[in-house]
């Protein structure tokens, strides 16, 4: 029996348990720069095996919503820097998620109010977030315009100069490429968003192109061993489709498997959601086989909607790492209380997007809970 508790070894990153918390997006930093509260927020986390960041925009038009934090401004990095040593020195391991948003983004967040860019010129039907006087509200995306083709090496090279920034300047352990959840790669990927007739449409081989040069060049730019990747075969989040995901993705993960990558993160079904969807169910378990006969020997990460009892058998089941997202707004000691079997506090909604510290840092451990109510 494998025990979630037990040390393993992603790729460079030596982590001291099998639980992560799952990339989170919190809307708290003001000029994509992360505020001192976020110090504390990741600091009080730091026992979890692995932490990955909420996701950080490689570039100002990677940007698709209101006060998140990026990766392509000095004083964001300067910002990270704190973030990163604080935890440290609590022991912990932190990564940051590689963002580019691509179609799910608004004029008011692109500069000088340019369209979002996108494989093809298609409206994703969803919402992002502005904030305006500190009211977060949800708005429909703008229209974006197509990617032309020698665009696309700048965006390579944006994934790579933010990863070499994250690592050399930031002092991340490592970066996650953000390949899920309808944003850029997701989207070129996908047949309902891709529509191009170029070698980045099409063909499966088409389509994978892009995320596996940026994949592999911020493999050149900090070491494979310091690189994961996160993939959503079936999510439909942010509009996303493909009429047939199965090949596709065992496609990409056999692409990706020569990489020495870290780890390889999966969010199986709807993120946020079920974790069945639709009537053609998706074989993870051939997914997973797909990477390792294909000779991937990262950590294989899961993720949604995962307990105690599932990340346990998810375990015992050969998966190396479990991802836990929505129970670590509320629970800064998920380790501990899963360890003991303790009950998990329930998080405010109305404070998952945008604020301060109410229902961001001001979550107790459960020691810090009970030595308040004596
Ligand atoms: C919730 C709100 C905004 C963005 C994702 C980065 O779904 C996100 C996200 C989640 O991956």
């Amino acid at each position: 029996m494998t025990s979630l508790f037990e040390p393993v070894t992603a790729g460079a990153l030596h982590l001291k348990n099998r639980i992560v918390m799952a990339p989170l997006t919190r809307n708290r930093s003001p000029n994509a720069v992360p505020t001192p509260l976020a110090i504390t927020y990741y600091a009080q986390r730091a026992t979890a095996g692995l932490l990955v960041t909420e996701a950080t925009a490689i570039s100002h038009q990677g940007q698709g919503y209101a006060d998140v934090p990026g990766l392509y401004a000095p004083e964001q990095l300067a910002a990270w820097r704190r973030v990163t040593e604080a935890v440290h020195a609590a022991g912990g391991c932190i990564v940051t998620q590689l963002w580019h948003v691509g179609r799910v983004s608004h004029t008011e967040l692109q500069l000088d109010g340019a369209a979002p860019v996108a494989p093809s010129a298609i409206t994703a039907k969803t919402k992002t977030v502005l904030i305006h006087d500190g009211v977060p509200a949800f708005v429909d995306t703008s229209p974006p315009r197509a990617l032309r083709l020698d665009e696309l090496p700048g965006i390579v090279d944006d994934y790579r100069r933010a990863a070499k920034a994250a690592v050399d300047v930031a002092g991340f352990d490592g970066v996650e490429l953000h390949g899920a959840n309808g944003y850029l790669l997701d989207q070129f990927l996908k047949t309902g968003s891709n529509h191009r007739t170029d070698a980045y449409g099409g063909s499966i081989e088409n389509r994978a192109r892009l995320l596996l040069e940026a994949t592999r060049a911020v493999v050149e730019a900090v070491g494979g061993g310091r690189v994961g990747i996160r993939l959503s075969p079936v999510t439909p989040a942010n509009d996303i489709v493909d009429v047939d995901p199965q090949p596709l993705l065992e496609y990409v993960v056999r692409a990706l498997a020569p990489m020495g990558l870290a780890y390889v993160h999966i969010i199986e079904g709807a993120t946020g959601g079920p974790r069945e969807i639709g009537d053609r169910p998706f074989d993870y378990a051939a997914l997973k086989q797909a990477y390792r006969s294909a000779g991937g020997t990262g950590a294989w990460m899961v993720n949604n909607g995962y307990d105690r009892a599932l990340a346990d058998q998810a375990v015992n089941h050969g998966a190396d790492l479990v991802a836990f997202g929505r129970p670590y707004i509320a629970n800064p000691d998920l380790v501990h209380r899963l360890r003991e079997g303790l009950p998990l506090a329930t998080g405010d909604k109305t404070t998952w997007y945008g604020g301060g510290a109410k229902g961001y840092t001001d979550y107790p451990a459960v020691e810090e809970a009970a030595a308040a109510a004596s």
